[in-house]
């Protein structure tokens, strides 16, 4: 287990009153916060190390191309990736994606071609796919959900066939916690000879990572939700595959010789990094990789997957209310949704809020999960290694005060 009050510690914008309570962060699967080492190592790099990258060959440029350079082989490592050259610093999961549909798709897609994918999916794992079928001519083909909220696994294995091209699937659901079997899924769609893009915003910050376990062929994940830096992102390519593509952007960084009218691209993964990257943060990614490396993240899994437990038991205490996804830990992550009978999803979040507790209200920008669930919105609870058992109580109490105060209202409008 982890020693989450040790955490704790570590992060000093836990340790503040929010409307007259101390603050219990339980949005962690919009953002993370950010332990100290992380902020002192973005403090740490504009103090003494400022300069660009990959040109010049002054000590200050060298310094940062270095560590810059290196939290690339970070990445590598901790996802499993045999090369850190397969690596993309993109600004986030969304520009990661966007990069695949256009490097990849724009090359590889032609009139009647299919990309599948699931209901369950982010927005980011949607429009992008909208926008290359328009350009393309594909056609995108939906996967549904169980009533448990699972992947209908049955109808993505009919799905799939000698017109898939891809398949782009979320690693653990933002709404609902599933985590997706995309071991089993790459093997379906290889088997077709199609491609398979995990979006991994919701898994990489949460359970231990092995690209090559994983047998995808593009995974894609953000540093601000796994306790770094915003405007960081990656994106992981199997090896080979980059080389195969073309520049998503063009401009400095990404060329090696340029000609009036044409040029030539430089190596991997550079043509992929147009411009001044966001080298302060990426460097600071680094600390936070670190940070996580240190407590392990089979044991980041043990600790949230318990959490998730306990949170599923407290929040069913309430009557009537529903927990959307598996109800098993062991099938899902720690983000829980969920909806309180009678109570508009806004009016929770901002009743919980006044008791200090940051939850979220709303679609999560899955828009067709909420159609398919039947609801406008949802709230959700999301976790992370600082979160405590007393935390979960805190919402609980103060969603039991949200429902006492709807009832109220409710007896009021039915006298009147
Ligand atoms: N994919 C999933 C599964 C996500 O949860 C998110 C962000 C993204 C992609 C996009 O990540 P970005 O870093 O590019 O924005 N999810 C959420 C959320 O659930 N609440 O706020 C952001």
């Amino acid at each position: 287990m982890l020693d989450v009050e040790r955490i704790r510690e570590d992060f000093p914008i836990l340790h503040q009153q929010v409307n007259g309570r101390p603050l219990v962060y339980l949005d962690n699967a919009a953002t993370t916060q950010k332990p100290r080492q992380v902020i002192d190592a973005l403090v740490r790099y504009y103090e003494t190390d400022n300069a660009n990258i990959h040109r010049g060959i002054h000590a200050l440029a060298v310094r940062a191309t270095e560590q810059y350079e290196g939290v690339r082989a970070k990445v590598a490592a901790h996802i499993g990736a045999a090369n850190p050259s397969d690596v993309v610093f993109t600004r986030n999961t969304t520009e990661s994606i966007n990069l695949v549909a256009r490097a990849w798709g724009d090359a590889n897609l032609r009139p009647g071609d299919e990309v599948v994918l699931s209901i369950m999916e982010h927005h980011s794992n949607i429009i992008p796919w909208q926008q290359l079928a328009k350009r393309t001519g594909a056609v995108l083909r939906y996967v549904d959900i169980t009533g448990e909220g699972e992947l209908a696994i049955d109808q993505l294995r009919a799905i799939i066939g000698p017109r898939t091209k891809l398949v782009t699937i979320v690693h653990m659901s933002n709404v609902l916690g599933t985590i997706n079997p995309v071991g089993d899924i790459a093997e379906m769609a290889h088997a077709a000879g199609a491609l398979v893009l995990v979006d991994g915003a919701q898994s990489a910050p949460h359970l231990p990572i092995d690209v090559r376990s994983l047998g995808c062929d593009f995974f894609a994940f953000s540093a601000h939700k796994m306790l770094g830096p915003t405007g960081v992102g990656v994106l992981w390519a199997r090896p080979g595959l980059l080389e195969s593509m073309d520049p998503f952007l063009g401009g400095g960084e990404m060329i090696s010789i340029v000609r009036p009218e044409e040029s030539t691209w430089a190596e991997v993964p550079h043509k992929f990094e147009a411009g001044t990257p966001n080298i302060a943060d990426v460097i600071a990614f680094g600390a936070a990789l670190d940070y996580l490396g240190g407590i392990g993240m089979a044991n980041v899994r043990r600790h949230e997957e318990h959490l998730a437990g306990y949170a599923i038991d407290a929040l069913r205490s309430i009557e009537g209310l529903k927990v959307h996804g598996p109800l098993d830990p062991e099938r899902r992550g720690g983000a829980v949704s969920f909806s309180v009978p009678g109570v508009h999803p806004h009016d929770v979040s901002t009743i919980v809020d006044s008791y200090g507790v940051a939850i979220r209200a709303g679609h999560h920008c899955a828009q067709l999960l909420m159609r398919r669930l039947q609801v406008p919105a949802t709230n959700r609870a999301s976790l992370y290694i600082y979160n405590r058992e007393q935390e979960i109580d805190a919402l609980v109490e103060a969603l039991h005060e949200a429902t006492r105060i709807f009832a109220r209202a409710d007896s009021r409008t039915a006298v009147r």
